[in-house]
């Protein structure tokens, strides 16, 4: 690998670009929220509808409003906003494990007749609600901000109130809660899961029972086992009618470091909406403070120089190098020195940015044994997570890696179209076709990164 080679530029047609990016979150838009993709992902997604948004505000702020609207609308009794909100419309085997699975759902649960998971995604919607926000200040935007700040907070609530674990952290219950499903972060505690999950009788039909094979190739995806495990795992919490009474007896409870770091973030960007709609803005940034305070001193791992994720049934770290675990750079107020490490992280063998060989910043350490470059979070590049750290990059002054990083998802993209997720080392597009926030966060991109700037090879 040779780091720091001078890139040759390239010249990219931006307007394409730009043209088709619009086209493809068109073509995902189902009249009241966006799909991540067709075939594969036939449902409203929660996290993916807070990137979609970001990319939205450069189209139609109105549309980026109506994505984030339609998912509070599914919003639970309890304040949690779910992992997928599932279309009626669409067949309830075009996905597995689809709403049968998840029933019943409780009493505190979404609106009768709305249909949904039981599980959560990271929290970067009051974010997104800002991004757009700011983008297209006026009175529409002041009215949707009124009615979205309450929703907003009451998530947030909602985990600092019934996810806290392991002293203050906010904790996960599913490998999908971390959005990287399959990261090596959580092969011990699903390993360990696996022993304890009465799921045998799924687990030999899980093959028959998945619909993502039919869109993507099995070897870009989790393997079965690990399907069987999600199953277990969900049927447990589901079982108890996914009460959050006693976390640590569930079969799966950890700490993620972007899972935090990004509640962190839009704890601070949901201050900010308070004090657009007059509301006290004090017990966010108090909340904010708080958790990174616990996320900087309790999961920063000095040797691996990156942050690390915790079993918070066992009380172990879980010490792998993973794209989450740089996640946190996006916090202000890092302690001394984290930025610089973290930078050195971000830039060395493990992740390569600013290399030559490399495109993006992959989702795992390159130099892990394990490291699977085709496979689902196991080593690809994604732009979402891309995404959070060319912003993470740009809050921290380092403008350079910015800059750098930002070609890199715009190459991508140029040259293997709007995928899911990426080879880091080829750039062959990998997972679904026409994946909407690969194009909603190039268009993010290509806008704050105005023409000037010199794409590099
Ligand atoms: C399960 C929709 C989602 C993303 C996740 C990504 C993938 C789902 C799946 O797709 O997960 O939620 O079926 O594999 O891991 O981050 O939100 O795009």
């Amino acid at each position: 690998m040779t780091i720091g080679t001078p890139p040759a530029a390239f010249v990219p047609d931006l307007a394409g670009l730009r043209r088709n990016a619009a086209a493809t979150l068109l073509r995902n838009w189902r009249g009241s929220a966006t799909v991540p993709t067709g075939a594969l992902y036939p449902h409203q997604w929660s996290w993916d509808s807070a990137f979609i948004a970001i990319g939205l505000a450069h189209l139609s702020p109105r549309r980026a409003f109506a994505e984030l609207t339609a998912l509070h609308g599914a919003q639970w009794g309890d304040g949690r906003v779910p992992q997928i909100v599932f279309n009626p419309a669409v067949p309830e085997d075009a996905y597995f494990p689809g709403p049968p699975f998840w029933r019943p759902l409780p009493r505190q649960g979404p609106a009768a007749g709305v249909s949904t998971t039981g599980l959560v995604q990271p929290p970067v919607h009051a974010t997104a609600v800002l991004a757009v926000a700011e983008r297209h200040p006026g009175d529409a935007t002041d009215a949707a901000v009124r009615q979205l700040y309450p929703r907003l907070a009451r998530f947030h609530d909602y985990l600092f109130s019934r996810r806290r674990v392991a002293s203050g952290l906010v904790g996960i219950v599913h490998p999908w809660e971390s959005g990287l499903d399959n990261s090596p972060f959580w092969d011990e505690p699903l390993g360990a899961a696996g022993a304890d999950l009465a799921s045998a009788d799924l687990a030999d039909d899980i093959t028959g029972l998945r619909r993502d094979l039919r869109h993507a190739d099995a070897g870009h995806r989790p393997t079965d086992e690990d399907y069987g495990r999600y199953m277990g795992i969900v049927a447990a919490y589901r079982d108890r009618g996914y009460a959050d009474d006693d976390l640590l007896s569930l079969p799966f409870c950890t700490v993620d470091p972007l899972f935090c770091a990004l509640l962190a973030w839009s704890e601070h960007s949901l201050a900010e909406l308070a004090r657009r709609t007059g509301a006290d803005p004090g017990r966010h940034t108090e909340r904010a403070q708080e958790l990174a305070y616990q996320l900087h001193t309790r999961l920063f791992d000095p040797a691996l120089g990156c942050y690390v994720a915790l079993d918070a049934r066992t009380g172990r770290p879980l010490r792998k190098r993973t794209v989450s675990g740089l996640v946190p750079l996006l916090l202000p107020g890092l302690p001394s020195g984290r930025r610089s490490a973290l930078v050195a992280t971000l830039t060395g063998p493990a992740f390569g940015l600013g290399s030559r060989d490399v495109r993006g910043v992959p989702s795992y350490d390159l130099t892990a044994p394990d490291a699977d470059l085709h496979r689902y979070w196991r080593g690809p590049t994604w732009m979402n997570t891309n995404w959070l750290l060319w912003t993470a990059l740009r809050r921290q002054g380092e403008t350079r890696h910015a800059e750098r990083l930002a070609s890199d998802m715009v190459r991508l993209v140029a040259d293997a179209g709007f995928r899911e997720y990426f080879h880091p080392v080829t750039g062959e597009g990998l997972g679904a076709d026409h994946f909407s926030w690969t194009a909603a966060l190039l268009l993010d991109v290509l806008a704050r990164e105005p023409g000037g700037q010199r794409w590099q090879r």
